[in-house]
C-alpha cells in the first residue's frame, strides 16, 4: 500500500452541459438532459474509472434565460434510483434543497435510495439561491428566506434528517415468526423533534443501510456555508477557480471542522474540475475555443445574471468597467457573487470580460493528459483538494479523462485500480455512522 495521498473523483452528469451554449457543440446530443441512456453511459464510464460518485446538481426555478440543461432535466433522486440499478459500486449523490422540501420526505427518499443501492447514497445539501423559487412553493418572493436564515434552517433540517435516519437500530427487524414479533420494540426510536423551524415526530418508515447513513455533501462556500459543512457534512463540493482560491477555502474548511471537534480528514473537499483534454497543448487550446466561440455576449450576460438572481446585465454598457452592484447577489449565490465583484474590481475588467470569463471559464486543467494528471497531484499535495467533481460538456471528455488521465494517476500510485469497499462511505475512507441509540447503550 502506497502512502502517497490518494485522490478521489466524482462525475457531475450535466445533460447538454453546464455551459450556456455547450448544447450547440456537434457532439452533444440535444436530448441528453433527459436521456436515461446518456446518464447510464456516463455513470458506467465513471464507474469504469473507479470514481467515488456520480453527482446530480439541481434547481427549482427556471425562466427563459436559464441555461438549456436547466430547462428540461431529471429530478435527482428519480434518476439516481434508475442509475442504482445500472451500476454496482459507484456512489449516487443528489442535490436537494433544505429551503424547499420537508425533512421527513427527504430522509425517506434518501433512505430508500441507500437501500436500493446497497449503501451508495449521498445528498448534496443546498439552500436554494434563487428567490423566485418561492413562487413555485406557495410563497411570495419576499418570503424567500434570506442567506443567513437559509443556513439556520439548513442546520436544524440536517439535525432532523440525521435523527430520523437513526429511527431503527441496525438489528431491529428480527422477524421472529414464532413469537409474532416483526421488530424488537426496544430498537425503534421516536425522534419527537420540536424546533424553531421544524416539528417532526418520527419514526422514519425506512431502515438504515449497511453504510449507516447516506453521505452528506454540502455546496455553499460563504462563511455560513463553511460553518454548516463543518458541523454536518462528510464532504463538500466547492468552486475550483484556481489553486490559490481552493487552498484558501480548503484551509478555512479544515480549520472549521477541527473547531467543531471533528477529524478534518473525514470531511473531504471536492472542487469542480472541467478538464479540456488534448493530444497536444494546441489541440486542447483548439477544443477550448471550439466551446468558447459558441457563446454570444448576450448569452454570456444572461449566464452571469443568474448568479445575481437573474439580474439584467443587458442594461449596462458591456465595454464599460464592471458595474457597481451594491448588495445585488448577496442573497443569492453569495460566495460566487462576492468573488466576481472582487476580481472584477481588482483586475479592472469590463462587463464583457467578466461575462465571458464566467460563461466560458478557462480551466486550469486544460492541456495534455500528462499536464492534467500532474496538476491534479499538485492540487492534492498542496492542499487545494482531496478530490474533484469532474464536470464536462462534450460527451467524449469523460471518456478521455477515464481512458487517458486516470491511468497516469494509477501509474503514479495516486489512484486506486479497484474499489476498496462496498459502500460510498468506505470508498471515501470515512467511517460507518453508528446508530446513536446503539452507541448510547454501549457506553452506558
Ligand atoms: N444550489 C442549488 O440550488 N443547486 C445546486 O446544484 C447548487 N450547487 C452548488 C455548487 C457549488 C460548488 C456551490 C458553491 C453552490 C451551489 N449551490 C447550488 C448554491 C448554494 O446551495 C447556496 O444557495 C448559494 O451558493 C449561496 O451560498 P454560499 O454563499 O454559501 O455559497
Amino acid at each position: 500500500m502506497t502512502n502517497k495521498k490518494q485522490v478521489h473523483f466524482g462525475a457531475i452528469i450535466h445533460g447538454v452541459g453546464g455551459n450556456i451554449s455547450g448544447w450547440r457543440h456537434p457532439e452533444v446530443k440535444k436530448n441528453q438532459s433527459v436521456s436515461l441512456d446518456f446518464y447510464t453511459q456516463q455513470a458506467q464510464k465513471a464507474e469504469e474509472g473507479k470514481f467515488d460518485v456520480v453527482f446530480i446538481a439541481d434547481g427549482l426555478y427556471i425562466n427563459e434565460k436559464s441555461i438549456p440543461h436547466f430547462l428540461n432535466r431529471f429530478e435527482p433522486v428519480t434518476i439516481l434510483s434508475a442509475l442504482a440499478a445500472q451500476t454496482k459500486h459507484i456512489g449516487l449523490v443528489g442535490t436537494i434543497s433544505t429551503s424547499y422540501s420537508e425533512p421527513f420526505t427527504v430522509a425517506r427518499q434518501l433512505g430508500s435510495l441507500d437501500l436500493i443501492s446497497n449503501g451508495r447514497a449521498g445528498w448534496n445539501v443546498v439552500t436554494t439561491p434563487l428567490e423566485s423559487t418561492a413562487l413555485n412553493y406557495n410563497k411570495t418572493i419576499e418570503e424567500h428566506p434570506s442567506h443567513p436564515v437559509r443556513y439556520e434552517i439548513a442546520e436544524e433540517y440536517l439535525e432532523v434528517v440525521k435523527g430520523l435516519w437513526d429511527s431503527w437500530e441496525d438489528d431491529a427487524f428480527i422477524a421472529d415468526v414464532e413469537n409474532d414479533q416483526f421488530f424488537d420494540p426496544s430498537k425503534l426510536h421516536v425522534l419527537d423533534h420540536k424546533g424553531k423551524y421544524f416539528s417532526v415526530r418520527g419514526p422514519l418508515n425506512v431502515a438504515r443501510s449497511k453504510q449507516g447513513q447516506p453521505v452528506v455533501f454540502q455546496a455553499g462556500s460563504s462563511e455560513a456555508g463553511i460553518r454548516l459543512a463543518a458541523k454536518t457534512a462528510d464532504s463538500v463540493f466547492a468552486h475550483g477557480a484556481s489553486l490559490e482560491s481552493s487552498q484558501a477555502y480548503y484551509k478555512k474548511l479544515k480549520t472549521a471542522v477541527r473547531e467543531e471537534g471533528r477529524n478534518p480528514d473525514e470531511v473531504l473537499v471536492f472542487p469542480a474540475l472541467s478538464p479540456i483534454i488534448g493530444d497536444t497543448e494546441e489541440d486542447a487550446e483548439r477544443k477550448y475555443w471550439e466551446i468558447a466561440n459558441l457563446v454570444s455576449i448576450d448569452k454570456a450576460l444572461a449566464y452571469l445574471g443568474r448568479y445575481f438572481d437573474h439580474h439584467d446585465f443587458s442594461q449596462y454598457d458591456v465595454d464599460a468597467p464592471f458595474p457597481e452592484l451594491g448588495d445585488i447577489g448577496a442573497n443569492s449565490f453569495r460566495s460566487t457573487t462576492d468573488h466576481i465583484k472582487k476580481y472584477a474590481k481588482e483586475q479592472n475588467l469590463t462587463l464583457r470580460e467578466v461575462a465571458l470569463r464566467e460563461a466560458t471559464p478557462r480551466s486550469p486543467f486544460t492541456g495534455t493528459p500528462e499536464k492534467i494528471a500532474n496538476e491534479i497531484i499538485r492540487w492534492v499535495d498542496e492542499e487545494g483538494a482531496d478530490g474533484f467533481i469532474i464536470a464536462t460538456t462534450a460527451p467524449h471528455t469523460l471518456d478521455d479523462f477515464v481512458d487517458k488521465v486516470i491511468p497516469l494517476l494509477q501509474k503514479e500510485g495516486r489512484y486506486r485500480t479497484e474499489y476498496p469497499a462496498d459502500t460510498l462511505r468506505g470508498n471515501l475512507g470515512i467511517p460507518f455512522v453508528e446508530n446513536r441509540y446503539t452507541k448510547a447503550k454501549s457506553t452506558q
